[in-house]
């Protein structure tokens, strides 16, 4: 049987499993993609492996598979949810901060005193080869890019937190912006697909954004997301840090002074349960 502790950030939503005592996961692609189904399964945005840490200079490495089973190398609002799930099972800390290997590199969430937590991502990359995408040659970056895809025209913007995000600066957000996010998502000029956000600028230190995520669809929040959008307002001149990023799900703190990016925000468990794996499929 398997122990599971469900967790949301602003509604985006994951299943997290301690996974320390062995290297492999304790579910396949086709498992996570069953468990995150919202009628027949557990209902999540994907689910968060806590792997045993790859040296002592982490507390431990998160894997993240996204609802349709494929792997992502970071997630923002499943970090914030694992540093409480830790801190729920008693994990040591170093003056209320985990240290975190992840594919995007060390994360570092701070439990803060208020019961948020505020997280160090790391740096954005920019670079067409760090994407990734087709779209310019490979040391050069997406900013401000001509991109059209059938009748939907804007300029692009693209920024790694380690997982691939298209950012688009709009006026007001694509009447169909879901079935756009999907096609862009898919577009074959980002080969390990992309997460895609229309962003509305309301002033120097506040967007608002909808999110489509690689591999999970629709969702009420996204980290990474939020902090890729505000790199790229900055980027090309939009807003300045520090901003409040606000995703269906509620508002995200953000600060970017050119070095790692930093995020703010709540995490919190629903409920926690145990099933047999073996009844998905
Ligand atoms: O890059 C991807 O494939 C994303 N779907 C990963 C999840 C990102 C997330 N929404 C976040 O908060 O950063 C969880």
């Amino acid at each position: 049987m398997l122990n599971f502790v469900k967790y949301h950030g602003l509604g985006n939503d994951f299943i997290l499993v301690d996974n320390r005592d062995q290297p492999q996961l304790l579910l396949t692609p086709a498992q996570v993609a069953a468990l995150c189904h919202r009628h027949t399964g557990v209902g999540a945005d994907g689910v968060i492996f806590m792997m045993a840490p790859p040296d002592p200079s982490y507390d431990a490495a998160m894997i993240i598979i996204n609802s349709d089973g494929s792997t992502a190398q970071m997630c923002g609002n499943g970090v914030r949810c694992l540093a409480l799930f830790m801190q729920k099972l008693g994990i040591a800390h170093q003056q209320g901060a985990y240290r975190l290997h992840t594919g995007a590199g060390l994360v570092i969430p701070h439990l803060d005193p208020e019961g948020t937590v505020t997280v160090d991502m790391g740096a954005p990359r920019t670079l067409a080869q760090q994407i990734p995408t087709t779209l310019v040659p490979a040391d050069e970056s997406v900013i401000e890019y001509p991109y059209t895809l059938g009748d939907f025209s804007n300029p692009l913007t693209c920024v790694s937190m380690g997982n691939p995000h298209a950012v688009f600066f709009v006026k007001t957000w694509p009447s169909a912006w879901q079935t756009l996010g999907q096609r862009i998502e898919q577009d074959p000029c980002f080969p390990e697909r992309t997460n895609v956000h229309f962003v509305v600028v309301d002033d120097d230190h506040t967007l608002r954004i909808k999110v489509w995520e690689r591999g999970a669809g629709a969702t009420l929040a996204c980290g990474t997301g939020a902090c890729a959008v505000l790199v790229a307002a900055v980027l090309t001149g939009r807003a300045k840090s520090p901003a409040t990023v606000w995703l269906p799900g509620g508002p995200l703190r953000i600060t970017w002074q050119g070095e790692t990016v930093g995020m703010q925000g709540p995490a919190t468990e629903v409920y926690s349960g145990t099933l047999n794996p073996l009844d998905f499929f």
